[in-house]
């Protein structure tokens, strides 16, 4: 959206909400008179003699304030966190002929590196620490450079080095897409193996009700968490089995919905009992599937089983063990600090048509 830059915006650069500071961005011709009109500074000199860049503390519409001129048509105006002290202030420059300007649009309109822009709106969305460094990363170049370095390889026909790039940055396509949307990982596997007792080890606080008769778990629960800083959606599911009513039928139903749409199947089965053919078939319908033998605190049933992790939801044993494989299985290959990492699918298709 194109901004009108003959009016004066009012742009909140804090997120909307409530919080301890909330800060507005009043920009334009004749901004900081706009804002002096309003404004009675606490040692009563107008802002426009104090230097730029000095902080100003007084009260706007009777609001505690403090400002900071940054140039000539642009202040910066902290206030109350609250939504009230927000709106206020607000409404008071909007009917003085300024205009509200949504953040988004702002940052579109004042960033001409749309890789940067993008960066910034998918930051407003990560939910780790983890992905946050890395979409600033991508803000701060990382991205953009590599792009460069791609396009001038090719240009000069150093076809070999280009297609290490692109592979390298195809590569960590999957890892973008999830920046800013969790990756899905589906517990599963027959009645009362300990899928919600895993699934509350996992998180490490009950959510999923946990009981000692089969079929308790008849919808899909699902909670998100972090491992290993990756943002993931865990989702418990009713056990699986042939023969069941309805209510546990339709929960089945749900459970298998689920886990082929998931970006990981946890199969979970109970190592105190003889492996069946029934846990059999669950590993050959999902193939991808990392496999649990939970109750290990149990004695072991006899006979052979796959390979798979050996845990105890209940006494806590190989969780941290099933945490890192599963953050293993999402992320095989973490980028290094500042690498270059695609996080849009528009992004995906311009690596893919340099990539032709
Ligand atoms: N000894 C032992 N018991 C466990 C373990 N994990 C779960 N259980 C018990 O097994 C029973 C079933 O546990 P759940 O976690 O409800 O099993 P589930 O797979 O979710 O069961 P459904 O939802 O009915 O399919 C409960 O009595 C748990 O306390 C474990 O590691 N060791
Ligand atoms: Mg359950």
């Amino acid at each position: 959206m194109a901004i009108d830059r003959a009016v004066i915006r009012v742009i909140q650069l804090t997120p909307p909400g409530r919080g301890a500071v909330a800060t507005l961005r009043v920009e334009g011709p004749g901004a900081v008179e706009a804002v002096q009109t309003r404004f009675h500074a606490r040692d009563g000199k107008p802002l426009t003699t104090h230097s730029a860049d000095r902080l100003v503390v007084g009260r706007f519409d009777g609001e505690e304030v403090v400002l900071r001129c940054r140039g000539e048509d642009t202040v910066e105006l902290h206030c109350h966190g609250g939504t009230a002290a927000v709106s206020m202030i607000e409404e008071s420059l909007v009917s003085a002929g300024c205009r509200r300007v949504a953040w988004r649009d702002w940052i579109a309109d004042s960033l001409e590196d749309r890789i940067a822009a993008d960066a910034l709106f998918a930051l407003a969305d990560a939910r780790t620490e983890r992905t946050a460094a890395i979409l600033l990363d991508q803000h701060q170049g990382a991205l953009g450079r590599e792009m460069e370095e791609i396009r001038r390889a090719i240009n000069y026909g150093d076809a070999s080095a280009a297609r290490q790039w692109i592979d390298a940055l195809l590569g960590r396509a999957e890892l973008g897409r999830h920046l800013v949307r969790p990756w899905s990982v589906v517990l599963a596997g027959r009645p009362n193996v300990g899928k919600s007792s895993t699934i509350n080890a996992l998180a490490g606080y009950a959510r999923a009700i946990v009981h000692y008769a089969p079929g308790t778990t008849r919808d899909a629960v699902t909670l998100t968490t972090a491992i290993d800083g990756w943002p993931v959606e865990l989702c418990d599911t009713a056990g699986l089995r042939e023969e069941s009513d309805g209510v546990e039928q339709a929960g089945i139903e749900l459970a298998k919905q689920r886990l082929s749409h998931a970006d990981l199947a946890v199969l979970i089965f109970d190592r105190s009992e003889p492996w069946s053919d029934d846990d059999q078939a669950l590993v050959k319908k999902w193939p991808g599937a990392v496999l649990v033998h939970n109750k290990c605190d149990l004695p072991a049933a006899p006979g052979d089983r796959p390979a798979g992790l050996s845990i105890s939801a209940l006494a806590g044993g190989g969780i941290a063990a099933l945490l890192e494989t599963i953050s293993r299985h999402l992320v095989p290959d973490p980028p290094p600090l500042g690498a270059a990492v695609p996080f849009t699918v528009e992004q995906v298709e311009t690596v893919r048509r340099l990539s032709e």
